[in-house]
């Protein structure tokens, strides 16, 4: 028998799944994850581990139904300018068409974003020839906000290669800024009507404390690694993302879609497995948190599952701080 979806638990279970990127569509929840392969090598910082090579859309109905597979929508082999891992994607609507967003190194093994087009949120997805020109690292976010305007978030420490990129150009041994220099934030583009070129020349997003100061490389509980995510909310504009060598998901405010926000708290405590992202979404009258963790799998770090919870934002607009094993 079919399985309802549960809160706390894998979604699906017959593949792993993670980095879901969660919104409504044609009034059901589509969900737009990473496709874990199972293999047995061994971790690194680099992400090796993470080899995806595909995408599979989930969709589900309503709270009391089970979540539908609608199978592989893109393959890498399909993508001419990637050659592999196909990490976290996003997928976005407008012009009647559905835009999938994607990271893959390209064939000189640098991460760039790709968008594939469907006109069914389920795809199957058509890849572009070439990957979004002037596009670099991984974690695509795609926000279209209610004046029509389209942003793209992007970027990822490490394995996602955006510290290679501070002087414009990629720098195969850049190191990461100093501890006590600002922290690298996540990159920001707004995109043309055809959704699929930068209008602008991409710019860094800048994160402050509530003094107004730069959050610091050092500063690893609060600063960016990966997983940016936009959402909207009372008229302010929450950007959330993943810490990565502390494990959270935090969130800054700001008043525009481009920043600058203002660090507020944290929304997830770390989760089973290294990695951990999210992706934040309103469903009918409440807020939804979509996440993934490894304990499915017994907690390998690239065999993870797509979970989701309820989100709640208090009166002042502050969002509770969620305990992912709660019972
Ligand atoms: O899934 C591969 C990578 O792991 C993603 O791109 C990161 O956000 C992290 O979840």
């Amino acid at each position: 028998m079919t399985k309802i979806v549960k809160p706390n638990e894998p979604i699906v279970e017959h593949i792993y799944t993670a980095d879901p990127s969660a919104h409504v569509f044609e009034g059901k929840l589509y969900i737009y994850p990473s496709h874990d392969l199972e293999h047995d090598e061994p971790s690194n910082d680099n992400g090796d581990q993470y080899k995806m090579e595909d995408y599979h859309v989930l969709s589900i109905e309503n709270f009391n139904s089970p979540c539908v597979d609608h199978g592989e929508v893109l393959h890498v082999r399909d993508v001419p300018w990637a050659s592999r891992q196909m990490w976290a994607p996003d997928c976005a609507y407008k012009n009647n068409q559905y835009y999938l967003y994607f990271p893959a190194r390209d064939h000189d093994g640098i991460f760039r974003i790709g968008v594939a087009t469907s006109t069914s949120p389920s795809g199957p997805f058509k890849p572009e020839e070439n990957y979004i020109p002037g596009s670099y690292s991984i974690d695509p976010a795609v926000f279209v906000d209610d004046d029509g305007k389209a942003y793209i978030y992007f970027g990822g420490l490490w394995g996602g290669q955006l510290e290679k990129w501070q002087t414009g150009t990629f720098v195969a041994d850049a190191e990461g800024p100093a501890a006590t220099n600002p922290a690298l934030g996540p990159i920001v583009a707004e995109l043309n009507d055809d959704m699929l070129t930068f209008k602008d020349k991409p710019q860094e997003i800048s994160i402050i404390d509530e003094n107004g100061n730069p959050l610091l490389a050092g500063d690893e509980d609060r600063r960016f690694f990966e997983a940016a995510w936009i959402h909207k909310y009372n008229g302010d504009y929450y950007l959330s993302y993943s810490t990565g060598s502390t494990h959270f998901i935090v969130y800054a405010v700001g008043k525009s879609p481009t920043g600058p926000f203002v660090y507020k708290g944290k929304i997830l405590e770390p989760v089973m497995g290294w990695t951990n992202h999210h992706s934040i979404v309103q469903f009918e009258d409440k807020w939804y948190l979509f996440y993934h963790d490894s304990s499915l799998s017994g907690g390998v770090d690239h065999k993870r599952s797509v979970k989701f919870t309820e989100l709640t934002h208090n009166e002042d607009g502050t969002i509770q701080t969620i305990d992912p094993y709660p019972n």
